[in-house]
């Protein structure tokens, strides 16, 4: 059936209910997700490093992963053509291009992003980033951390690095960079000692910080976590670490969906932090069992995510995803990971939230679980094929065609190599 004329019966009944389906298509327009460039060669950069360490690890071997800088260019903006939506990239240190001598990471520069602020110009999206404190012999044992006075500066001064490339990518692009610092330091079991290494992870954000960067180009965001493998026992960077010294610094903390203990819900955090805090950063990740960091999909996790950012106003979520899989062709992962979550915030755009609260209030909870179920199938579908017609992107499931199509031209020529 016709999608314009599905859309004009969707919207009809969204009215019914008090909803206005073209502002929530709107909404979604101005609500961008970071594309992690990281889900297109499970996570090796350009240094040549063959392995991934520090508690984190991408599974599988499906053939035609970016090796370089040209082909992860490529394929991001083959999955950014399946996305309706203007979006952003979000990039990582270890993905530093170079043309001449490489450097090690504690003498990045500018210049060695510049490929990537042409290809967003041309893509017309912002640049994200991410200091790498893991897959480098000095982050072996442990980083910002380090009870090794060498290693730890060697990594202050990668963090100094990056907050200059940020800079950098926000001047270049005319829009703020978020850079966001996670590290894996931690211990496998019982530690003697829980204190020492947070006192040494704070002065080493504390001398980062000093470093007098423009706030306005950048906002710094520290992300969390409560357990890695081989880190099962302890993180230095736990949720209570970065919680208040985001506060005491006036620094944004960054949720990650895969970073808590599994029935804790990254939604129900969401409504605290924004009472305390102007804005609040989000890696969605899907943990199955632990932070595998699956392929986000359209599930009751993220569904809850959407409501509260649709709640709170989407300015005041700066989101990005973070997943690696690599046992399905990544950039399919990237345009399900994508559609998904913009399925979950049109769902909550589309959501009748006064009327729900109102019920809430009046403390009638039998229509609050009734309306509640009734609008799970109300025609979210519709209104999304009209979405991407709208936004020229291919409407349900005609995207797969293409990126079938790329990897027999593209992705299956190039050489298989994994560790
Ligand atoms: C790891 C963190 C971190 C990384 C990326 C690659 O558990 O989630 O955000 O996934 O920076
Ligand atoms: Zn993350």
């Amino acid at each position: 059936m016709n999608i314009t004329y599905r859309y004009q019966s969707a919207r009809e009944q969204y009215a019914r209910l008090g909803v206005d389906a073209d502002a929530a298509m709107e909404k979604l327009l101005q609500t961008p997700i970071s594309l992690h460039c990281w889900q297109g060669d499970d996570v090796q950069g350009f240094e040549g490093s063959a392995c991934l360490d520090g508690g984190i690890q991408a599974t599988g071997d499906y053939p035609g992963r970016a090796k370089t800088p040209r082909e992860l260019m490529a394929d991001m903006e083959f999955a950014l053509n399946l996305i309706p939506g203007r979006h952003r990239i979000n990039l990582h240190a270890s993905y530093a291009v170079f043309t001449d001598t490489p450097v090690d990471r504690d003498k990045l520069e500018p210049r060695h992003f510049a490929p990537w602020v042409q290809f967003a110009k041309r893509l017309g999206v912002g640049i994200d980033f991410n200091p790498t404190f893991f897959a480098h012999p000095k982050a072996a044992k442990a980083t910002l951390s380090s009870e090794d006075e060498d290693t730890r500066a060697f990594w202050i001064r990668h963090g100094v690095a990056c907050l200059r490339i940020s800079e950098y990518f926000a001047r270049e692009l005319g829009t703020p960079c978020t850079m966001n610092i996670w590290i894996p330091d931690g211990f496998k079991d019982t530690p003697a000692d829980r204190t020492a290494p947070r006192a040494r992870l704070k002065d080493s954000l504390d001398q980062i910080l000093s470093c007098g960067y423009n706030r306005e180009l950048v906002r710094v965001t520290v992300e969390s976590k409560v357990f890695g493998i081989g880190l099962e026992s302890y993180t230095v960077g736990s949720q209570e670490f970065y919680l208040n010294y985001a506060a005491k610094n006036n620094l944004l903390c960054l949720l990650d969906s895969g970073h808590f203990h599994p029935t804790e819900m990254v939604a129900d955090k969401l409504s605290s932090m924004l009472l305390f805090q102007d804005q609040v950063a989000l890696h969605v990740s899907r943990p199955v069992r632990w932070d595998s960091d699956h392929v986000v999909i359209f599930d009751d996790t993220v569904r809850q995510i959407a409501r509260e950012i649709a709640i709170a106003g989407p300015q005041r979520v700066i989101l990005a995803l973070d997943f690696f899989d690599a046992s399905i062709n990544r950039i399919a992962a990237w345009v399900i990971g994508m559609r998904s979550m913009q399925k979950a915030l049109l769902e909550a755009y589309l959501t009748p939230f006064d009327t729900l609260a109102r019920l809430q209030d009046q403390r009638d909870f039998t229509q609050l679980l009734m309306l509640q179920e009734e609008l799970k199938t109300y025609p979210l579908g519709d209104v999304w094929d009209y979405f991407c017609q709208e936004n020229a992107v291919p409407v349900r499931e005609d995207w797969y065609s293409k990126v079938k199509g790329y990897e027999q031209d593209v992705l299956s020529k190039r050489e298989s190599q994994h560790c």
